[in-house]
């Protein structure tokens, strides 16, 4: 029986030394680069990548399963892979990270932070600055997934009233009331946080305009941790300009790294990060991986399916 191809697609080593499978099994193949990956690919049957080559899916006829190692789909669900290769996901990885995320720097947000940092460096007392709570303030989150869900039980720990907004609209246990993507507006004007968390579908790109950034309060701050161009960027920065958000926290854009001289860098009411607010690691991941390696070998369905077509 000849044994099938598993390719580990990442820079970091660790990812390929967990993979767990009878000996014997697979043949493990590694590859940390687009050029290492290009005479391999075309043997592989499973792959396990993160932000595999897009120009290398074409070579890759003889693949059946892939499973991603981040949050985010929309980098391989493009028209270059076969319909047939069936894609799955890493759930309930992130959500812990993207909750300590986003309540955290809602935190940096009402515990000014910035401002006793900054008058500790002039070795000013400035105690006419007070504090706020976040107990009580309004938190929005657009896309209620697993990750959703993980923010919105750690903001409700702090008191905080959740809402939602997603594709169905359908009530979770997390979120107070949720709404569906059409009534958007109405939920971000009840909003001191937005958090966005959709995927990037041809549906949700741009879905952050200039309306839904107008519907927000002018005290509001606006959170993206999704994909850049779920928001528009450019009415994003003009609402930030005219100061008609409180501030943004940004950890995606529409172009990574951020390039220089963009805009975004030189405001005093954005926060940029470098796409870190929910990191994979290898040892995270691997359970995952294990398990629908395991089920694939013996010819079961697999855990975490994405929708190719719903887009996540
Ligand atoms: C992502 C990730 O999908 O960082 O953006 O995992």
């Amino acid at each position: 029986m000849t044994r099938p191809t598993v390719l580990v697609y990442h820079a970091d080593p660790k990812y390929a030394a967990l993979v767990r499978a009878p000996r014997g099994r697979i043949v493990l193949r590694t590859a940390a680069t687009p050029s290492e990956a290009e005479p391999l690919v075309a043997e592989a049957d499973a792959l396990y990548a993160w932000q595999f080559p897009r120009h290398l899916w074409a070579k890759a006829a003889r693949l059946r399963w892939l499973q991603v190692m981040g949050a985010g789909v929309d980098w391989a669900l493009v028209p270059e892979l076969r319909p047939g290769v069936v894609v799955t996901r890493a759930p309930g990885v992130f959500g812990p990270w993207m909750a300590e995320y986003v309540v955290g720097w809602c935190a940096w947000v009402t515990q000014r932070m910035a401002a006793y940092l900054d008058a500790q460096r002039q070795r000013r007392w400035i105690d006419h600055v007070l504090p706020d709570r976040l107990g009580g303030k309004t938190l929005v989150i657009v896309g209620l997934g697993d990750i959703g869900r993980a923010i919105a039980r750690a903001a409700r720990a702090l008191g905080m009233r959740v809402l939602g907004v997603s594709r169905t609209g359908r009530p979770v246990r997390e979120a107070r009331r949720v709404w569906r993507v059409g009534a958007l507006r109405t939920a971000l004007r009840q909003a001191d946080f937005v958090v966005v968390l959709l995927p990037l579908t041809p549906e949700t790109r741009g879905i952050i305009d200039a309306g839904a950034l107008a519907a927000m309060k002018p005290t509001a701050w606006l959170l993206n941790v999704a994909r850049g161009a779920v928001v528009d960027e450019p009415a994003l920065l003009d609402a930030l300009r005219g100061r008609r958000l409180g501030g943004a926290i940004l950890d995606v854009f529409a172009t990574e790294p951020l390039p220089p001289h963009h805009p975004f860098w030189a405001l005093d009411n954005v926060v940029i990060t470098p796409h870190i607010s929910g990191p994979s690691t290898p040892e995270e991941i691997a359970p995952i991986f294990n398990d629908n390696l395991a089920r694939w070998l013996a010819g079961r369905p697999l855990r975490h399916v994405v929708d190719r077509k719903a887009g996540y």
